[in-house]
């Protein structure tokens, strides 16, 4: 078997359910077709040194224009479902402004994967928000928090239960921290408050979106995927252990808890009363409705030490020399992704059934005179992080997915084209897919399920 579980591990039962992600930017490119509007993304990309190279979404993969191959590609992987993200701007490209030609091109993903047996797992948000809605504020402004809720009802509208589950965001800590705190990802802006302000429209957001959702598609899934790193104490000492705490109520649970039981973390409150949003009494009771899953999305750990002038510091990626990294330069440690889930389970009495919405490994392995890519790095991140995975079932949390990130080489953000977390090889010149060994080893894998 190309990955090595325990006999009779729940992983290998057919009934669990296994895909390959994408996300529209990343992938799709045509970005100025069919009526598409500009999107935070391209104007980043469009900023000089915002992204490694000057590199842009506007060919990317070419999925535009290659639908019918990259699904005949998906389906010849053998997995079960395909978790792909909708872009705003191809759906709503001015206010109010509803285009047939976007509806129309997710349409033939959707009937596609359906017609191949594949189970459509879309979301709605994936960082690409339309450039219009910046110049307003972005998710600092409110008001987009409710306009995310007409463009979910659109959606829900055209394609409700068709689509097997919808996550309404991805990784909202990404849109709200990189975009707005940290400034490494558009549209780039740098302040604690703005973060903090957008991380919370833009659970409001999801909140909002709630009921359409449950009322278009009531036979469909209906949840949020969050990303997390979970942090380490550098030594057993009560101060490091103390702020990998912290470390880790301000960048998981400060969106989690919300959503779960409807309040913020009050250590961070308390330590930081100038972070805390601006908000209206009800909002901590719209964001807490309840989902049907919690995507997760794991790739990595931090670790962390007290600090005298901070509230920690960073040590990571590079502790010392022995730590395994990927190309991007984040630490393998898949004992983190057990461990994560069992914290999980251990503080949230509601936690949610879990799908692991994305793992992966960037692997920049180039193809070999054969034209083969052996990416062994990759396949043996996914096997240690299934073995970590049914670890954490056999302890008792509710895991019933996992979706390999990602179906094949894409536009990785502020890393431009630099980095390869595709399971499938992308030659940029010609748009050449090939299947990588890691690829290989997801197909035998997948075939052989439930046959052991
Ligand atoms: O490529 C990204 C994806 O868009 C969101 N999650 C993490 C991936 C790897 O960085």
């Amino acid at each position: 078997m190309a990955f090595s579980l325990p006999k009779n591990s729940p992983l290998l039962k057919k009934d669990f359910t296994y895909g390959v992600a994408t996300a529209a930017f990343q992938i799709e490119g045509a970005t100025n077709l069919d009526g598409r509007c500009e999107s935070i993304w391209d104007r980043f990309c469009r900023t000089p040194g915002k992204v490694l190279n000057d590199d842009h979404g506007d060919i990317a993969c070419d999925h535009y224009h290659r639908v019918e191959q990259d699904l005949d590609l998906i389906q010849s992987l053998g997995v079960d479902a395909y978790r792909f993200s909708i872009a705003w701007p191809r759906i709503e490209p001015s206010p109010d402004t509803w285009n047939e030609a976007g509806f129309a091109f997710y349409e033939r993903i959707i009937n596609g994967l359906i017609e191949r047996g594949i189970k459509p797992y879309l979301t709605l948000y994936h960082w690409d928000l339309p450039q219009y809605l910046e110049e307003k504020g972005g998710w600092i402004n409110r008001e987009t928090a409710y306009r995310f809720a007409v463009y979910a009802q659109k959606v829900v509208a055209r394609f409700g239960d068709r689509v097997t589950a919808y996550a309404t965001f991805n990784e909202p800590w990404c849109s709200a921290f990189l975009g707005y705190r940290f400034g490494n990802h558009a549209p780039g802006l740098q302040s604690d408050r703005l973060g903090f302000q957008a991380a919370h429209h833009l659970l409001l957001a999801h909140g909002l979106a709630l009921p359409a959702l449950r009322e278009y598609a009531p036979n469909a899934e209906h949840g949020i995927v969050l990303n997390f790193t979970p942090n380490y104490p550098l030594t057993d000492s009560k101060q490091d252990q103390q702020a990998a705490s912290f470390a880790d109520e301000e960048h998981s649970h400060w969106f989690l808890q919300p959503l779960l039981t409807g309040s913020y973390p009050k250590s961070i409150i308390e330590q930081h009363p100038e972070w805390v949003p601006t908000q209206l009494d009800e909002d901590l009771v719209i964001i807490a409705r309840d989902i049907d899953f919690l995507g997760i999305n794991f790739y990595t750990r931090q670790v962390v030490s007290a600090s005298d002038q901070e509230d920690y510091n960073i040590i990571s990626p590079q502790v010392d020399g022995s730590m395994q990294l990927t190309d991007i330069g984040w630490e393998v440690f898949p004992q983190a992704l057990t461990e994560l889930l069992q914290g999980f389970k251990k503080r949230y009495s509601n936690l949610p059934p879990i799908i692991i919405t994305e793992n992966g490994a960037a692997d920049n392995t180039s193809p070999n005179e054969n034209g083969e890519v052996i990416d062994s790095m990759r396949v043996a991140y996914y096997n240690d992080h299934l073995n970590a995975l049914h670890n954490a079932i056999e302890s008792g949390v509710n895991i019933s997915g996992y979706f390999a990130w990602s179906l094949m080489d894409n536009f990785e953000w502020a890393e431009g084209y630099s980095q390869r977390f595709g399971i499938v090889y992308v030659d940029y010149e010609t748009q050449k897919r090939t299947i990588k060994h890691s690829g290989y080893c997801w197909q035998e894998f997948l075939n052989k399920r439930g046959k052991d």
